[in-house]
């Protein structure tokens, strides 16, 4: 099955990480990642560290002839921003809500930097890396998994979910990665404001699986429920406080009847609804998998907030360390890349296979045997992003 590790230091030399359970034949370069880590670079909020880099992925194993053997897949992403340790203050005043007095009374460290250094949200350009596998595995089974920003700062996108390929080409042209461009100039605007207030932003990014089949997925045991591997996945994204499933924020206000997505036919089950965000019983139900992460503001505040002094106990305002204001849209990435790893593993789970071509067959058979019409995805929603311009020429050295 997938499983897979990263590690590495925000301000180290690189980042590792190693994927297994990508059968093999499946065609995959480092062009098929650099856009993503491109995306995840980009959006409206980033701060002075994305000027610094070139995310660029270097595939060290697992690929033979530009396409996976069913070895684990290594890849590794140079820091152009590295700071070696002996360059590296020391500090011993921990920033509120980040990991550094956590980390620091968990390890015995007498400093908050090696903390600071691994949580990171740095970490999260390996995910986006290693995602791009998971991402390139389910287009191949004609499944597309697409994240966008749903709401900043308070403020609500109501993008149109009938068309995905137009929801997606929106939120390709917004430097916010939001499919509804009528609340940009909104959330631009409360952007400037956080700005100026020293003050950062949270919001909610949105992860759509498109041409999911039902049965993905299992009631037989509670750590094999769909909803529950997406939960712990997303949430393991730093700054993301809650995950919600289809409207599973909003059915608990209101009457049960209107909660339910009711079952019609039209040459095979459909949906006329999608509230339970394509999952039932813990199992998928052919609808879109809809899951939406909720992002805290960023921790870190120019305006200084109060801490202690961990070496003195003296109590003072702790030191701003560059930050970024908003990190959703860069985070509707990252979300993206974990929901894909998450549905990769639960078609694996389903289907078996050590070549995609088994991996596919099993699919066909299995969409012979059920009364699901499988949803024809547009092309645009199958490619991966483009790489930028210069994938192919060697980074520059710092
Ligand atoms: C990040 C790199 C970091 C931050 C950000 C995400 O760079 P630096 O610490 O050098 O400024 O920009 O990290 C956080 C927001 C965080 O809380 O850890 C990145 O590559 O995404």
């Amino acid at each position: 099955m997938i499983r897979f590790l990263t590690a590495g230091e925000s301000h180290g030399s690189e980042l590792v990480g190693i994927l297994e359970g990508i059968p093999a034949g499946l065609p995959f370069s480092e062009a098929d990642v650099d856009g993503y880590l491109l995306r995840r670079q980009g959006g409206v909020g980033r701060g002075a560290r994305m000027k610094i880099e070139r995310d660029r992925a270097r595939i060290v194993g697992g690929v033979w002839k530009g396409a996976t053997t069913g070895a684990p897949i290594a890849i590794a992403i140079a820091n152009r921003g590295e700071i070696p340790e002996g360059k590296q203050p020391r500090r011993t005043v921990p920033r509120p809500g980040h990991a550094d007095l956590t980390g620091t009374l968990k390890h015995g460290f007498d400093d908050v930097n090696p903390a600071i250094e691994r949580s990171s949200a740095r970490e999260t350009a390996m995910r986006v890396a290693l995602g791009a596998a998971a991402h390139g595995f389910l287009r191949n089974l004609g499944m597309a998994v697409v994240g966008h920003v749903v709401a900043v700062g308070g403020i609500d996108a109501r993008p149109d979910r009938s068309d995905w390929e137009r929801l997606i080409q929106e939120r390709d042209r917004s430097p916010l990665y939001c499919g509804d461009r009528s609340v940009e100039q909104a959330i631009l605007a409360r952007v400037d404001e956080a700005r100026e207030r020293e003050e950062t932003l949270g919001g909610v990014a949105e992860v759509a699986a498109l041409g999911v089949p039902p049965g993905l997925g299992s009631y037989a045991q509670w750590d094999r429920r769909l909803e529950a591997a997406l939960g712990r996945a997303l949430l393991s994204i730093q700054s993301v406080k809650a995950v919600a499933i289809g409207d599973g924020i909003e059915t608990p206000y209101e009457f049960g009847r209107a909660a339910q997505d009711e079952i019609f036919w039209d040459g095979g089950v459909v949906r006329r609804t999608n509230r339970a965000g394509g999952i039932e019983g813990g199992i998928s139900n052919g609808e879109p998998v809809l899951a939406r992460a909720f992002f805290k503001p960023i921790s870190t505040q120019r305006r200084p907030l109060r801490s202690v002094d961990l070496q003195t106990g003296e109590e003072l305002e702790c030191r701003y360390i560059r930050s970024d204001t908003l990190v959703v849209p860069a985070g509707s990435v990252v979300a993206e890349a974990m929901v894909a790893l998450v549905i990769a593993e639960a078609c694996l789970e389903k289907l078996g296979g050590d070549h995609v071509d088994d991996t596919r067959a099993a699919l066909e058979r299995y969409l012979e045997r059920i009364p699901w019409r499988r949803p024809a995805l547009a092309a645009a929603l199958l490619r991966p992003p483009a790489p930028p311009a210069a994938a192919l020429e060697p980074a520059e050295e710092t």
